[in-house]
């Protein structure tokens, strides 16, 4: 596995890191995307999103693609990754306009090259491949980033959109974020190979497992991959070994399924305060720095607070409306019994 800074923030031996203002960039970002994570679940909590799947734990995955994409390349986020939506410059209000219940994603994908978030899982890493192949027959050098859980592994939407990018030679990261759970099923029930970057070699391209919590090992290896694919060297699968901190949504009940013990390890390896270590302990970190991103942060929480605190009331019947062009005949009968229950409920 891929490390350069230990979980106390120490170089590992011969390591060659990020220049330190890269670093410091990243500790920006890594903040940033703490609070967001924080200030969203909260949110949910409180009834103003419909639902929030946390990153927390996994900070330094989702900011990376921030810093290892150009502005012409493409990121394809699942439901899990909206800090990572947040960190390619989208507005945070708009990037969580999804899980307040809207039916659009809320910002334009073609504007930021930042596809909508994928529920279904796995499907949008054929996108990603679609995506990058067209971009490389128009003889342009765009990169995609397509990001997924490991339980996304175990669809066939992985496997072949894996092959496809191989057998072509597509632009394309596939950057799996092995968080150890799929809700609540654990990777021991989900994989027996000796990692998921090993699948990489069935389908002829290189693997790599990185330290998903060592946010310079992680751009050390993201960056070397995207660099691949701009040089048309093709595709390669990253595993970032890291740890989902929260319950899988706001809905999820993760005493079920895991023990405090584990969670205790895995704070232990919290991605912010290893680099937060380097970074002081080197003198590159000084408290003014430091008061300024947290202000930063502040701020953007200010604002995602202020952007959901008016509850738009939502007409029932949008659910039929945006489905199809010509509703089906059962969608027809299915709003008919809606408005008809809803007519009754207001009689009585
Ligand atoms: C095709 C499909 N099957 C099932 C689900 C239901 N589902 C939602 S999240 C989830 C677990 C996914 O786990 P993983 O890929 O590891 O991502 P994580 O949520 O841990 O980020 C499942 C099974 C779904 N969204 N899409």
């Amino acid at each position: 596995m891929v490390r350069l800074l230990d979980e106390s923030g120490a170089p590992a031996p011969g390591a060659e890191l990020p220049p330190p203002d890269d670093l410091l960039d990243g500790y920006r970002r890594l903040v940033l995307a703490r609070r967001f994570n924080e200030q969203a679940s909260a949110l949910a909590r409180q009834g103003r999103l419909a639902v929030y799947p946390s990153s927390r734990g996994q900070e330094a995955c989702q900011v990376v693609g921030a810093r290892v994409l150009a502005a012409r390349d493409w990121l394809f986020p699942t439901y899990r990754d909206s800090a990572a939506v947040a960190a390619r410059g989208v507005d945070p209000v708009e990037t969580l306009t999804l899980m307040h219940g809207d039916r659009h994603c809320g910002y334009d994908p073609g504007l930021h090259r930042v596809a909508p978030q994928a529920t279904p899982l796995a499907t949008h890493l054929l996108h990603a491949v679609g995506v990058g192949q067209a971009a490389r027959m128009r003889g342009e050098d765009t990169v995609v980033l397509a990001l997924c859980g490991d339980g996304a592994t175990s669809e066939g939407d992985f496997h072949e959109a894996c092959n496809f990018a191989a057998v072509f030679a597509a632009p394309v990261v596939f950057l799996v974020q092995n968080n150890k759970y799929a809700i609540s099923v654990p990777m021991d029930r989900q994989c027996v190979a000796p990692s998921l970057a090993a699948k990489a070699v069935g389908y002829g391209m290189p693997g790599v497992l990185v330290d998903g919590n060592d946010l310079a090992a992680l751009e050390t290896v993201l960056g070397a991959a995207v660099r691949r694919a701009r040089d048309g060297g093709g595709p390669t699968l990253v595993e970032a070994d890291t740890y989902r901190l929260d319950p899988h949504t706001n809905a999820d009940d993760p005493g079920r399924y895991r023990s405090a013990e584990e969670v205790e390890t895995w704070l232990a390896r919290d991605p912010l305060a290893r680099l937060r270590n380097r970074l002081r302990g080197t003198g590159r970190l000084a408290d003014a720095d430091e008061e300024r991103v947290h202000a930063e942060a502040e701020r953007m929480a200010t604002r995602l607070r202020a952007g959901f605190a008016e509850t738009v009331p939502a007409d029932p019947e949008d659910l039929f409306a945006h489905v199809y062009a010509v509703p089906t005949t059962q969608l027809i009968e299915q709003r008919a019994l809606l408005r008809a229950e809803l007519t009754a409920e207001e009689a009585s």
